[in-house]
């Protein structure tokens, strides 16, 4: 962590969404937070006892009275910037705060910049750079799963493991460096011991990524898409699914050809949902172009609900097209929902087996039945958990954080080969050295300006 930063200045931002809302709080960040708020905030007392919430009032330079309000100071270092923070808790609106925030500025404050709040407490060591990312992930959850899991981040759960592999790399570094200095040779016992430590740091990293990729099935959703000829009836499931009529459903076959997507929650489990076009050979350009959306959609879906028509035979038409997509399925995550079962039960599910030569679950139905929807929701739920390594739990990470740790323990594997294959103390130094940088570039120590400028970039203005 950083803790030599002192910034210079005072920032000053609105913390809460704008727009009307019961209370506001714009926040002061810097070495005169408190000067600058002596100049416009009247309170009885003189002093600014710490985290003690003042009434007072808010007025302009002709001390005309602004706003009442409620404000606090938490002076350096332990405020969330690691500097002297004052907040001003005034009433909502889109005017007032901002007046507030042009009393700052003209007594001497800057305005913050999107996330600089967050980038100070992380430049003074309040947190590391997976924490302000926790930070990030907490704003923008959308669900309360993914939520709780932004919160833990914040706690610091993949910064202290990560700090533990940190801890015990520089160790290793410490050793061999004395070794090289005293111009010993490695012992056979250290080199054994070597193989077996990167074993056991390559399983903790291991199943970081493991809990990783949990993480984002629970912050983004299981990509998860309906796919099936024309008409089976792959709308009518995707609106009952997200509990709207959002879909266009008709009689007529090729009703949908765009694309459509959205976030639901099925008995617990967070599903990115994807409609598509029904598929068949056609001339029609637009459905054709539909057509090749929702194969290429295919392609990345980790869940795929297969619908169809159960109450009339499958057309060859079909049996041809699922042939050539059935590469990109894996049958273990495939749901089969033979529909329409209150029409007629025309084809069994051991015809689809045989057709369609594929062995999944399979679940007959009529989606006009509210029964058999919550059928339908009870196995997609069963498909998700099984693919879903129940002993791993899940961390919040994202995309940067996600390719670090694969950095990590593509740099653990170099360092494991290298001690199976006895390479000189020299090398095996440059080996744990690469993962120590490695192992940098996700806690944010000595990375580089680039990577936390881009960041706090994704940050909103005020956080
Ligand atoms: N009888 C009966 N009709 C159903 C059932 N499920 C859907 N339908 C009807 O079948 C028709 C087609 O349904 P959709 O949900 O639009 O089918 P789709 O697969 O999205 O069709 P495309 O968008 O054209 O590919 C509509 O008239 C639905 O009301 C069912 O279980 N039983
Ligand atoms: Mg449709």
């Amino acid at each position: 962590m950083r803790s030599s930063f002192l910034a210079d200045d005072t920032i000053v931002g609105v913390a809460t969404p704008s727009g009307s809302g019961g209370v506001a709080i714009v926040r002061m960040s810097g070495p005169s937070a408190l000067e600058i708020a002596d100049k416009f905030i009247r309170k009885r007392s003189a002093i600014w006892q710490p985290r003690y919430m003042y009434l007072c009032k808010v007025v302009n330079s002709q001390e005309q009275l602004i706003d009442k309000v409620l404000a606090v100071s938490m002076p350096s270092p332990t405020s969330y910037t690691g500097e002297n923070v004052v907040e001003i808790h005034c009433h909502g609106g889109w005017l007032l705060p901002r007046l507030i925030v042009d009393l700052c500025v003209s007594h001497g404050a800057r305005l913050a910049e999107p996330g600089e709040f967050t980038y100070r407490a992380f430049m003074s060591g309040k947190m590391s750079l997976t924490q302000a990312e926790s930070v990030l992930d907490i704003i923008e959850a959308k669900s309360k799963d993914a939520l709780l899991l932004a919160t833990d981040g914040l706690t610091g759960r993949l910064s202290e493991a990560i700090r533990t592999l940190k801890d015990d790399i520089l160790d290793l570094i410490a050793q061999y460096e004395a070794e090289i200095d005293y111009g010993d040779e490695i012992m056979t016992s250290d080199i054994s011991s070597l193989v077996i430590k990167s074993e056991t740091f390559l399983e903790t990293v291991e199943r970081l990524i493991d809990g990783a990729y949990k993480g984002r099935d629970v912050i983004d959703g299981i990509d998860t898409v309906l796919i099936g000829p024309p008409n089976a009836g792959k709308s009518t499931l995707w609106n009952a699914l997200i509990g709207q009529n959002k879909a266009l459903v008709t009689p007529y076959p090729g009703t949908t050809r765009d694309i459509l997507e959205d976030y639901v929650n099925v008995n617990g489990v967070y599903l990115h949902l994807t409609d598509t076009a029904g598929l068949h050979d056609t001339s029609d350009p637009i459905e054709k172009l539909g057509i090749e959306r929702a194969k290429e959609v295919l392609k990345n879906a980790r869940i795929v609900l297969l619908v169809l028509d159960g109450s009339q035979k499958m057309s060859e038409e079909f049996m041809t097209i699922f042939s050539d997509i059935a590469n990109n399925v894996r049958t273990d995550n495939v749901l089969v929902i033979l529909n329409k079962s209150d029409i007629s039960k025309t084809i069994s599910e051991e015809d689809v087996r045989r057709i369609l030569k594929i062995d999944c679950e399979i679940c007959q139905v009529s989606l006009l039945n509210k029964s058999d929807i919550e059928n339908v929701k009870e196995n997609i739920v069963k498909i998700c958990q099984t693919d879903m390594k129940p002993d791993i739990k899940p961390i919040s990470v994202n995309q940067r954080q996600l390719q670090a740790l694969n950095e990590i323990k593509e740099s653990l594997i170099s360092l494991q080969n290298g001690a199976k294959s006895n390479l000189t103390c020299d090398c095996l130094l440059l080996e744990l050295h690469e993962c120590l940088m490695s192992i940098n570039c996700l806690t944010g120590d000595n990375v580089s300006d680039d990577i936390i400028d881009r960041v706090f970039s994704k940050f909103c203005l005020g956080k």
